[in-house]
């Protein structure tokens, strides 16, 4: 990618969009193109070909989804699956038929079997249940993927699928009932701080383990795999993520470390755990020459000050 090279960001006021427009910009780059969800409806057809007829981007990464927490998954399938499905569909076809020369498809950690062995390596895709909290939304991400393989395979295009593992930082969504559990639990104990609560409600047991990757470690990870790698020396796929995970119990302490909050904590057992662990396994992105950078406690602790001077 040339600094004047043509790319397109969709989903570029979400966090992993922002990210790697912040990434893109820090590095040079000066011809960048997106839209708001106003100017363009990817789940439009026309719409999505009228774009790409129009402006001819070189490079496009596509960042825009329907993402949401356990919660917000579990309460609407419906919109997670047909609007995922509707977006990839719509901007794969696109990117192929008007001559994007390289595309980046982001898919998630959740397109794994919910009883995968732990770490979870690429083959292990579809060997499997899926965990049903989010079967909609995982179905939609494996559909996507083998978009990329199977237009690769038939027409040799340059597709990468990239699996990232749960993301934070800059941009999140902290709406209570809809994001996950990091911005969630930034935002509860401020408040329950801030307003002299006694308790927190944790969701769940605090048994599940989750990865937690810093939204600029993905960015950088997506421009990298961008620059140096074509789609058949990556493979189908390539996951992302620090290899390490913590229970949700073990975040909750370095949350409430982090925010200074000295009161009870409750867990609300009536709320589901969703999938006891995904690890991912991250050798094949080490030995591709990425490494994660931010450890978990500093993302926290730049994500809550970004929280507080944005605080909504
Ligand atoms: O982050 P999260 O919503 O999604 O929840 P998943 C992770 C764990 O944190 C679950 C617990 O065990 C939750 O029950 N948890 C505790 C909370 N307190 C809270 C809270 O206040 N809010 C939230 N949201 N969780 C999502 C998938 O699964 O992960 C998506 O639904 C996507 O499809 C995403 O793949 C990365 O990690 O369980």
């Amino acid at each position: 990618m040339e600094n004047d090279s043509k790319i397109y960001v969709a989903g570029h006021r979400g966090l992993v969009g922002s990210a790697i427009m912040r990434k893109l910009e820090s590095k040079g780059h000066n011809n960048l193109i997106y839209r708001t969800h106003q100017e363009l409806d990817l789940t439009n057809q026309q719409e999505v070909n009228d774009f790409f007829t129009q402006e001819k981007p070189e490079y496009v990464f596509l960042a825009a989804a329907k993402v949401g927490g356990i919660l917000a998954n579990n309460t609407y399938p419906a919109e997670f699956i047909y609007d995922n499905l509707m977006i990839e569909a719509n901007v794969i076809n696109a990117v192929h038929k008007y001559g994007v020369k390289k595309f980046l498809f982001l898919g998630s950690s959740c397109i794994y079997p919910k009883y995968a062995p732990q770490p979870m390596k690429e083959e292990y895709l579809l060997t499997g249940e899926l965990e049903p909290t989010n079967e909609a939304y995982a179905i939609a991400k494996i559909a996507g993927i083998r978009l990329c393989k199977h237009y690769n395979q038939q027409y040799g295009t340059n597709f990468i699928s990239v699996m990232p593992t749960n993301l934070y930082g800059p941009n999140d969504n902290f709406d209570l009932q809809t994001s996950h559990v990091l911005p969630a639990l930034i935002r509860k104990f401020h408040e329950a701080k801030i307003n002299n609560e006694p308790k927190v409600v944790i969701w769940g047991t605090g048994k599940p383990c989750r990865e937690f990757l810093h939204v600029d470690d993905m960015a950088d990870a997506c421009v990298y795999l961008m620059e140096n790698f074509d789609a058949e020396e990556i493979g189908e796929f390539v996951n992302i993520g620090v290899g390490k995970d913590v229970s949700i119990t073990e975040l909750t302490e370095i949350i409430r470390g982090v925010v200074g909050f000295e009161g009870k904590i409750v867990y609300d057992t009536s709320k589901p755990d969703g999938t006891p662990r995904k690890l991912l396994d991250v050798s094949l992105l080490h030995s591709l020459g990425w490494k994660h950078r931010i450890c978990l406690k500093e993302g926290i602790q730049s994500t809550f000050e970004w929280y507080r001077k944005h605080e909504f």
